[in-house]
């Protein structure tokens, strides 16, 4: 069942999409503290708190200070308070009553989960209105399920998507594309996307191709779908301001620009320098941009992540200025420890700063808002106009789409990356725990940069980051310009690399059954162990394993020169450890604590008690796997109960599967 509350005079955010009629009095469970803007709970010493997708921490959220208010920012250490995301649905689980609560409002909200008082949860909004939605139910899979159906059904990308994609910031040239498709195809290790970072376009404008760089990018799009790898450009949330520059012109013509305050386009910076912002809140400037993603389309690409779109901005025209005036002033005088870090920070303070989101407008709804009174909703709306525009310019195929910043609602549209990781193995286990949360909050499809965006990734940390995530629905290898190369062909021993990819690639039967119908019927692809075993209390409590669908539960290993790790297991399980899709050791373990062997390239797997695994032949890409060729390891389970579900991968879904 789900309750609906109105504080104050809520912005609408359209991330729901059943109509629940507005209850009045008391919200169950909590307190309201108008003058402190704030609403309470008193927790439970056993409660847990799942959800708030993508943020730092493990997968219980409780007793830490977590903020909405999407910022770029590529150090994911665990005293950070936002990334790139707003996700605000939790999902309390407590002996006395479990229950969900989102908190829909477009600015920004502190969720303070026993941070100032470790037995109250407080939730203070910057603006007193926000439609609350309370979520009940006697399980923690029903809470889950109703909380979904709510917002509606999860974005569901083609089946290539759940391929190997490998990307790096930057490939610059044909040539360089053409490379890694070659060295992966020497290794014989499959794959079926790359992604082309920003240099791929001119002079980092959106919609553009470089000519020099790629002179005839139909052809060469046509000439890697045939080697079975899709294209996958980025596209920016700025646009770069040049007079000439059609998406610049229009932009200004159209009025699709957000404004400063005196009502002229915004002047910020990005990565071509001066940019104007689209003004995503309007529909009308969401047909505009998203229409532009034809360019791309028309020359054979099928699939866009969208970038910093918080947004990020590395300094506003207005801001700058003032810096500069400024350090004339301080020009030749002697600086002593106060005007010296104030010299520093006049610089340090330039990027994303909260002034600067205090400083431009929306038109919303008609009416004109401040930037920050929407903020959250930005990269949602950039990535729902791409969305729409598939859905017209494409209708009966899918296209892949994930975006940095997302708010819930987005979710429809689009899958997330969970932006700039560092190759560190905590890292790699953070990536594992956010799948909790970001299912929790529907978005189904996303991963992590596999590898780690920042820091250099050694082989050993490459072979594990692959191993955890051989389940998550993104699988790409993304690394930033600058660090060490970490394309699996780039390592001392490629081909101990290539078992592992099979692995994926024979799984996929699974990956893509699990994920469709946890699409298709608003439920969870990965999950927390409490999930299944909620009475037990070690299940709980464990953040290292997860549920992949009904059959699995993974148990990484994420800790460097290990060769093995401990293992809880709720009930008696099976336990494959896999050198390979076709060399594994079946073993029976029974419930309780286990210390289990798994060498580097060795992978745990768990099958669950009464259920199947299905296993394809590996293939060269998702296009060639051979169903035909499927079949099942069984821990007690009968292959005929295994509801397989496929598709051409390509078709739209259209209906809800009946359970
Ligand atoms: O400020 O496009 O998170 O994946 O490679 C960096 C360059 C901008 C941030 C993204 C990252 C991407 C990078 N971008």
């Amino acid at each position: 069942m789900i309750r609906h509350y109105i504080i104050g005079e809520p912005i609408e955010t359209d991330s729901v999409v059943l109509n629940i009629p507005a209850e009045t009095g008391e919200i169950p469970g909590f307190v309201m503290d108008p003058g402190a803007k704030a609403i309470r709970h008193r927790m439970d010493r056993e409660d847990v708190i799942y959800g708030l997708g993508e943020t730092v921490r493990g997968m219980n959220k409780r007793n830490w200070l977590y903020i909405s208010n999407n910022t770029d920012d590529y150090m994911h250490t665990e005293g950070k308070h936002s990334l790139y995301a707003s996700q605000n649905f939790i999902l309390v689980f407590s002996p006395r009553a479990s229950f969900g609560l989102y908190v829909d409002t477009p600015g920004r909200v502190t969720f303070d989960l026993g941070y100032t008082d470790p037995d109250v949860m407080e939730i203070r909004l910057d603006d007193f209105d926000a439609n609350l939605y309370v979520v009940q139910d006697s399980t923690l899979p029903g809470i889950a399920h109703e909380f979904r159906h709510l917002v509606g059904r999860s974005y569901i990308p083609p089946k290539w998507a759940f391929g190997f994609g490998q990307s790096r910031w930057s490939y610059c040239t044909e040539k360089e594309v053409e490379e890694v498709a070659d060295r992966y195809q020497q290794e014989g290790i499959p794959l079926d996307s790359i992604y082309l970072d920003i240099d791929y376009m001119d002079h980092y404008k959106d919609f553009t191709v470089d000519e020099q760089a790629f002179p005839d990018f139909t052809d060469f799009c046509a000439e890697m779908k045939k080697r079975g790898i899709h294209l996958v450009p980025i596209i920016d949330a700025g646009v770069k301001m040049e007079d000439g520059y059609d998406i610049c012109e229009e932009g200004r013509k159209g009025d699709y620009f957000v404004k400063d305050e005196d009502g002229n386009d915004l002047v910020a910076a990005v990565w071509p320098g001066k940019a104007h912002f689209p003004d995503f809140m309007k529909p009308e400037t969401r047909k505009w941009f998203g229409e532009h993603y034809r360019f791309l389309l028309d020359q054979g690409v099928d699939g866009f992540w969208n970038d910093m779109n918080e947004p990020a901005i590395f300094y506003t025209e207005k801001h700058l200025n003032e810096v500069f005036r400024r350090i004339d002033e301080l020009k030749g005088e002697n600086l002593d420890i106060e005007s010296f870090s104030e010299l520093t920070s006049l610089v340090g303070g330039l990027s994303n700063n909260p002034e600067d989101y205090r400083s431009f407008y929306h038109t919303y709804m008609g009416k004109t808002y401040r930037h920050d009174k929407l903020h959250n909703l930005y990269g949602y709306l950039m990535t729902r106009a791409a969305g729409e525009a598939f859905r017209t310019l494409c209708p009966d195929r899918r296209i892949l789409l994930f975006s940095r910043s997302s708010y819930i609602g987005m979710h429809r549209y689009g899958g997330v990356w969970t932006g700039d990781n560092r190759s560190w193995w905590e890292h790699l286990l953070l990536g594992m725990q956010q799948m909790a949360g970001l299912n929790l909050c529907g978005f189904l499809y996303s991963g992590s940069d596999m590898g780690g965006f920042g820091d250099d990734a050694t082989e050993d940390l490459m072979m594990r980051w692959l191993e955890m995530a051989l389940f998550t629905p993104l699988y790409r290898n993304h690394n930033a310009k600058g660090n060490r190369f970490q394309e699996l062909s780039a390592f001392a021993h490629p081909e101990r690399f290539r078992p592992i990819i099979e692995l994926r690639y024979a799984l996929l039967p699974y990956i893509y059954s699990e994920f469709m119908k946890a699409a298709l019927r608003d439920g969870m692809y990965m999950m927390p162990l409490a999930f299944q075993w909620p009475d037990d209390r070690r299940a709980v409590e464990t953040e290292d394993q997860l549920l992949v669908g009904e059959s699995v539960m993974i148990a990484p290993v994420y800790r460097q020169n290990a060769s093995g790790r401990y293992v809880y297991l709720p009930e008696d399980m099976m336990l494959l450890r896999m050198r390979s899709w076709n060399d594994y050791d079946e073993i029976q373990l029974s419930e309780g604590d286990h210390y289990v062997k798994a060498e580097l390239g060795e992978v745990l797997i768990f099958i669950r008690k009464g259920h199947v695994l299905p296993l394809c032949h590996p293939a060269a890409n998702t296009a060639a796997l051979d169903y035909s060729t499927i079949h099942y390891i069984c821990n007690g389970g009968c292959p005929e109960d295994y509801e397989l579900y496929n598709d051409d991968g390509i078709t739209p879904v259209k209906d809800p599967l009946r359970a």
